[in-house]
């Protein structure tokens, strides 16, 4: 087999994946489009006007990965990227991994703290970033005493990325890899608020894309891609940029925050044929179509649209049921992870339920395990555990998780489940206290720490509460000091003091003040005990 290429067999079922021995991702999924008459097909637009050519990306990370090199980085060096979506992030991300440098993509909406802990823990090389960003970054570097040796922005200032890559070679020869080696790193959140980094190797990619993207949803040459989630998430990073890539097809890039408007607009002028949204966002948008139904505003044109994609959180069958109203299009749900990198069990254009998380992708495997680890009875609640070739190999400077997330080749999801009597899987929960709010993680702990720093709080106790749509989000139970009156100033300030110190969608949405907080024998909260729903 020639070096750098992936041989599919679809005759079997699922997909059969061959690597060659000597195997850099970065060739088959950037350079192989040239050798398959792509190099002139739009790959990116860019909701501020640029396109980009599967010809020009390939240039473009040739140069990357030159420049990389020529700032000193050398193999196997961690490069942070905290890069709004964008060509950039492309040239970055495929640069690096051509030339044997590890990317690791940043969630875009954390603060100073989280960079400085990340920046730490990876002991990267260097760090890349948006000026959008750098409000946090900077203040993130300075709290640091050791400080990488290369920090750059992206673009806007001369030194930037962009202007080293203009002066780079165009031409690059792929680092030598294998299927098996490191390739880049997505950091997950933790119960404890410290994130933990999830490595990927090269064939990570390729299995997701596979398996998922073109064998499960079905994507296709001629798809325009579409992903509210931002590429940092892995979700994002499948959506937006590896199944676009994998298939020859081509992607939207959007790096200004989500919203029903904003959301909508892009719909009508890129025309996309996959949109790829999270429960909450489908909530937001549901609202603004029904409310806009009795107003003035026209309903958005959604014809070009053929399947719409939801995941980070479980989606409730009214959202479905709802969408299909509206839009004409159905949501595909599907579990996914960090650790596994994309969806491994799914609903699919043809085998729906809505209220479910679908049936296992083809390529992946799972089961359901009671607290003796034994399989429980199908419709009984479990542990879910899952294999696969796309999960994570270990979380990086951090055996103690590994060890409890991956074991003998099975992937703890850290979710309960159950599996219907039809054989669908039915999403129950966590089972430890994390949040997801908006798809995005949120730690109880983060935001209790948060509270306790103000001086009315005695202690205080964070659980998920569900809105009116069936959406957890954080509500606060708040033990205040003796003599503290709980008054809506007292409520205001500790949300002034949320606002201003956690990622901006921790912040909790309902106070509680009682007296005191359930707790065990031992002191431990009980937080089951608050949770109302
Ligand atoms: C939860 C879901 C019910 C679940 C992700 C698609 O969300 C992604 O990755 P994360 O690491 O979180 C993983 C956890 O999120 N979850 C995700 N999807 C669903 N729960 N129904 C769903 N459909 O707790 C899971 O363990 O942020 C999603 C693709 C790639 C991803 N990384």
């Amino acid at each position: 087999m020639q070096k750098n290429t992936v041989s599919i067999d679809t005759s079997q079922s699922p997909a059969k994946i061959d690597f060659s021995p000597e195997f850099n991702v970065a060739v088959p999924f950037i350079d192989r489009h040239l050798h398959e008459g792509r190099k002139d097909k739009v790959i990116i637009r860019e909701t501020g006007g640029e396109e980009v050519t599967y010809g020009q990306l390939s240039e473009r990370v040739n140069q990357s990965g030159n420049a990389l090199k020529k700032l000193g980085l050398n193999s196997g060096d961690r490069l942070l990227m905290m890069v709004k979506d964008s060509a950039e992030f492309f040239y970055l991300f495929w640069g690096a991994i051509k030339a044997g440098i590890v990317p690791v993509p940043l969630n875009t909406l954390l603060r100073a703290k989280d960079y400085a802990f990340m920046i730490e823990d990876s002991g990267c090389a260097a760090v890349v970033y948006s000026t959008e960003f750098r409000n946090e970054v900077e203040p993130a570097l300075e709290m640091l005493s050791v400080k990488p040796e290369i920090v750059l922005l992206t673009e806007g200032e001369s030194g930037c990325f962009l202007e080293k890559m203009n002066s780079a070679d165009s031409e690059l020869e792929a680092a030598p890899a294998s299927a098996t080696d490191d390739c880049f790193w997505l950091y997950s959140s933790g119960t404890t608020g410290r994130p933990k980094g999830a490595v990927h190797s090269h064939r990570d990619m390729v299995i997701s894309s596979q398996y998922y993207g073109k064998d499960t949803l079905g994507v296709r040459e001629d798809d325009i891609c579409f992903s509210a989630a931002k590429l940092f998430f892995a979700y994002g990073l499948g959506n937006g940029m590896t199944f676009p890539l994998w298939s020859g097809a081509s992607c939207i890039l959007f790096p200004a925050r989500p919203t029903p408007d904003t959301t909508f607009e892009v719909i009508e002028r890129f025309k996309p044929t996959i949109y790829f949204g999270v429960p909450t966002l489908y909530a937001a948008q549901l609202q603004s179509l029904e409310n806009s139904g009795s107003g003035n505003s026209a309903t958005p044109d959604f014809s070009s649209l053929r399947v719409s994609v939801s995941a980070g959180e479980a989606l409730p069958a009214d959202i479905f049921r709802r969408w299909k109203e509206k839009t004409g299009t159905v949501i595909l749900d599907g579990i996914g992870s960090t650790e596994a990198l994309h969806i491994f069990i799914s609903n699919r254009a043809d085998d729906i339920k809505a209220g479910s998380s679908g049936r296992m992708v083809l390529g992946y495997s799972a089961k359901i395990i009671a607290e003796n680890g034994k399989q429980v009875p199908q419709g009984e609640e479990g542990s879910l555990l899952i294999q696969g070739d796309s999960t994570c190999k270990y979380y990086w400077n951090n055996p103690t998780k590994t060890a409890e997330t991956i074991a003998d080749g099975w992937l703890n999801t850290g979710d309960t489940y159950h599996q219907d009597e039809e054989g669908y899987f039915v999403y129950g929960g966590r089972s430890d206290d994390m949040m997801k709010v908006g798809g995005i993680w949120c730690s109880p702990f983060e935001i209790e720490a948060k509270l306790v720093e103000h001086s009315k709080v005695l202690e205080a106790a964070v659980v998920g509460r569900k809105d009116e749509s069936g959406l957890v989000k954080p509500e606060a139970h708040v033990v205040l000091v003796d003599g503290t009156e709980a008054s809506e100033d007292t409520t205001g300030e500790l949300l002034q003091l949320c606002k201003s110190g956690l990622a901006p969608y921790k912040y909790p949405r309902w106070f509680q003040f009682p007296e005191e907080l359930p707790k065990t024998a031992t002191g431990k909260i009980q937080r089951f005990k608050l949770r109302s729903s």
